[in-house]
């Protein structure tokens, strides 16, 4: 096998030193764009070595080149627009197309070569997360690289030594670039096929944006009040379902560049925490979880039986995680009777609307939002208003799910009798607690619709 050193030797006698570095501009592999946010189908390998690829959940993996023997990959970095859900866009930095970037997918052993061109308007480097290499591939710019310049194009080539889970991200002016989008994942996929084989592997990036509301770029200075809270740059309702046939066994493997940590919870199944950015873990030191808590860098592998049908919601357990933009600076005001003020404010804010004397929920509001933003909290479920947005998706688990085949089911059809009912037999009269005298029983929630209607 020839390796780069030996290939431009080569070249170099055949046809000359000038004309080498020529040749190797013109030879640079394809970079390979995307052109929306919907999850694509799994990438097969066409060669190489053989692996069971992943999904990335609103993203795709990037397809490369082989050439003697070395795997060639093309990434861009480069201002994108992405959709973060039906409704909004947002101007990010991303990789070919789309932030995060691709998904690479390697196998244990394999030698890779990553063509990074920098169409960023400052420098750029980019550092495997996670992976042994040698110092000078680490991608930190100033310590073990100069910055790639604008418009230039970087080499870096490592053997993809330990299989795994990893990630790649700017090391260069960082909290601009992630705080800009920035980002992708990287699967090392074990040379034995059936390591820890799963029948569905699911992976994504957890990131985070403070977006005004009405505007298009993120506020790169932000530290900790984020209004966006994101998987893969998406929030729900634009988040895809994971669709699964009953009885899979199914791995998720998420990766956190937020600024905080995120206890992820599945509901009505166990699974086991099986691997870290570090490696798998030993069947005989995992332990049964619901939630699992993901620092920041982190990254974590999870699976379970999918033994129970149904649409099975898995969300960051944070609440303000799963709320879009405005969740902030709204006072509380459950109980507080505001009629009287609604009326008064109303002679000098015409669209002004009292809300959350009963709690946030937006039920039957339809409040005027600027362009380009999204509700709090949303998505319309076979039963109404899901009131969820951010971090949330759910685990779609089907009977007659065909393996391979990830497209959305639809809603799940609950089995007659299994659905929880209202009551309709006697209604005792129901004990207060002392003080719910004092609650404002029979406010009535006045709202002022942008037409001007009153109900
Ligand atoms: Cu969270």
């Amino acid at each position: 096998m020839l390796t780069r050193r030996n290939f431009l030797t080569g070249a170099a006698t055949m046809v000359g030193a000038g004309v080498v570095s020529r040749v190797g501009a013109a030879s640079l592999p394809d970079a390979v764009m995307m052109d929306n946010a919907a999850t694509q189908a799994p990438l097969s390998p066409s060669n190489g070595r053989p692996y069971h690829p992943v999904v990335t959940l609103n993203g795709w993996s990037l397809p490369w080149r082989m050439n003697n023997g070395v795997k060639e990959f093309h990434l861009v970095a480069e201002p994108v627009v992405r959709e973060i859900a039906p409704g909004m866009k947002a101007n990010l930095w991303g990789y070919n197309g789309q932030s995060p970037g691709p998904t690479i997918e390697v196998v244990e052993g394999d030698r890779v070569r990553i063509f990074v061109t920098n169409k960023l308007p400052e420098a750029h480097s980019i550092h495997w997360h996670g992976q042994r290499l040698p110092n000078g591939m680490d991608g930190v710019m100033g310590l073990t690289q100069p910055g790639i310049p604008p418009g230039k194009t970087f080499v870096y080539e490592f053997v993809a030594a330990r299989p795994g889970t990893f990630m790649y991200h700017p090391h260069s002016d960082e909290m601009v670039q992630m705080a800009m989008g920035l980002m992708g994942f990287w699967v090392t996929h074990p040379k034995n096929l059936d390591f820890m084989r799963v029948d569905r592997d699911f992976v994504f990036l957890l990131g985070n944006y403070d977006i005004e509301p009405g505007s298009y770029t993120p506020k790169v200075n932000t530290m900790l009040d984020f209004n966006l809270w994101t998987i893969n740059s998406r929030v729900f309702p634009g988040i895809d379902s994971m669709n699964v046939r009953q009885g899979d066994r199914v791995r998720i493997r998420m990766g956190n560049l937020t600024m905080t940590n995120h206890p992820f919870h599945l509901h009505g199944h166990e699974f086991f925490i099986t691997g870290t950015d570090g490696g798998w873990i030993r069947p005989e030191a995992r332990f049964p979880e619901v939630t699992m808590d993901i620092g920041v860098g982190q990254m974590r592998a999870l699976e379970f039986i999918a033994d129970a049908p149904g649409d099975w919601p898995f969300h960051c357990h944070k609440s303000h995680h799963t709320m879009n933009a405005m969740g902030h600076q709204v006072p509380t005001m459950i109980g507080v009777d505001q009629r009287d003020i609604a009326q008064r404010i109303n002679r000098l804010v015409p669209d002004y609307m009292a809300m959350g004397e009963r709690g946030g929920a937006m039920d039957g509001m339809e409040m005027p939002l600027p362009d380009n933003t999204l509700p709090m909290m949303t998505g319309a479920g076979p039963f109404g208003n899901i009131e969820m947005g951010g971090m949330f998706t759910t685990v779609k688990v089907r009977r007659d799910q065909k393996p391979g085949d990830y497209s959305d089911p639809g809603w799940y059809r609950h089995p007659k009798g299994t659905v929880a009912y209202e009551w309709a037999g006697d209604m005792p009269a129901a004990s207060s607690a002392p003080q719910a005298d004092a609650s404002p029983s029979g406010a009535e929630l006045h709202v002022r619709k942008p037409q001007g209607h009153r109900h």
